[in-house]
């Protein structure tokens, strides 16, 4: 038989039990319940939920270099007709996601990108080419897995469709009209599936967070080659200075395979982006930024956030640009937000 002092433990340990749990879950209303701003699918919604998101992400790329090592122009051109100097690429990005039930959010995002590259010819002249239009369209499910103990698991799978143009064109030099380079195109022109694990967690004033992806591609596109294979890593952490701001800090790690096949329009000795052997990757970054969330009034709910990267470490497969620093800025807005 127990003793009365042993059953009233067990009562006392089940009942705190069950308040820790009441409030221990993962909590979807504090500031740096989002991630980092540039980080995509970090969160999935409750049953009934909508999210609008509209992102402008703005990333500048210039100088040359090949593996790890900076090169100059001037030896670029030793071996090719022209050069690009510099890239600026800004991208607009809507996005709506649904919780049709508890465990599973679905996502869908569309993007709309202008990319301006400056040049130089082996002659000494100056010129620049620009594309723009929408880019793929990405329909992603977010499965929860785990939501205890202020701790979160879930996982995403997801496809991107081909709705961005693969044939942009501009005057250059050498020739009028002329098809863009690789990193000038707005689209993969494949399907590309993609899957994910994010994992949050949450502490009173910190919280934190992981997330791995990789995207693959399905076959060549119609002009018979594919773009790499991606694995993308973050892991962040954030610090809620009030109810309503968060302050964040982002390591990141972007691994991107070699293009196979080519498009038989380029010409590959022309300029290093016209040449397939030139891509592929491996890019260690930072990021800091803030996370505002409005918590009463007209715009209850609605969140605001800004975000800038630098690279710490890159190392290209080829010729390539090097990339810059990154801004994002975005805004979400929850309606049917329960809590
Ligand atoms: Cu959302």
């Amino acid at each position: 038989m127990h003793s009365i002092k042993e059953v009233s433990l067990f009562f006392f340990l089940v009942l705190t039990n069950l308040s820790v749990a009441q409030h221990s879950s993962w909590s979807s209303s504090r500031p740096d319940s989002h991630a980092p701003i540039s980080i995509m699918g970090d969160h999935y919604h409750q049953k009934g939920e909508f999210m609008f998101s509209y992102r402008w992400m703005s990333m500048k790329m210039g100088g040359m270099q090949i593996g790890k090592e900076n090169i100059s122009s001037e030896s670029v051109l030793d071996s090719y007709m022209a050069t690009p100097t510099k890239m600026q690429m800004n991208m607009h990005m809507l996005g709506l996601m649904y919780a049709p039930s508890n465990t599973v959010t679905l996502m869908i995002m569309s993007s709309y990108l202008l990319n301006d590259m400056g040049l130089k010819t082996k002659m000494g002249m100056k010129f620049s080419t620009s594309s723009g239009g929408f880019g793929d369209t990405r329909i992603s499910a977010l499965v929860k897995l785990l939501n205890k103990s202020q701790q979160s698991l879930h996982a995403m799978v997801g496809i991107s469709f081909p709705t961005g143009n693969i044939n942009q064109k501009d005057d250059t030099p050498m020739m009028s009209n002329a098809i863009l380079g690789y990193p000038m195109q707005l689209g993969s022109g494949t399907l590309d599936p993609r899957f994910g694990l994010t994992y949050l967690g949450q502490y009173e004033v910190f919280s934190w967070g992981t997330q791995a992806q990789y995207i693959f591609r399905i076959g060549k596109n119609s002009k018979k080659y594919s773009l790499g294979n991606q694995f993308l890593g973050n892991i962040w952490s954030a610090f809620k200075a009030t109810q309503s701001i968060s302050l964040s800090a982002r390591l990141s790690y972007l691994s991107t395979t070699s293009i196979k096949g080519s498009d038989a329009s380029l010409n590959p000795m022309m300029m290093p982006l016209l040449n397939s052997t030139n891509s592929g990757r491996n890019l260690w970054g930072i990021g800091l930024g803030f996370n505002y969330l409005i918590l009463n009034g007209a715009l209850k709910n609605l969140r605001l956030a800004l975000e800038v990267s630098n690279p710490l470490s890159q190392k290209t497969k080829g010729i390539q640009m090097k990339e810059e620093s990154a801004i994002t800025v975005g805004l979400q807005y929850a309606l049917n937000h329960i809590h």
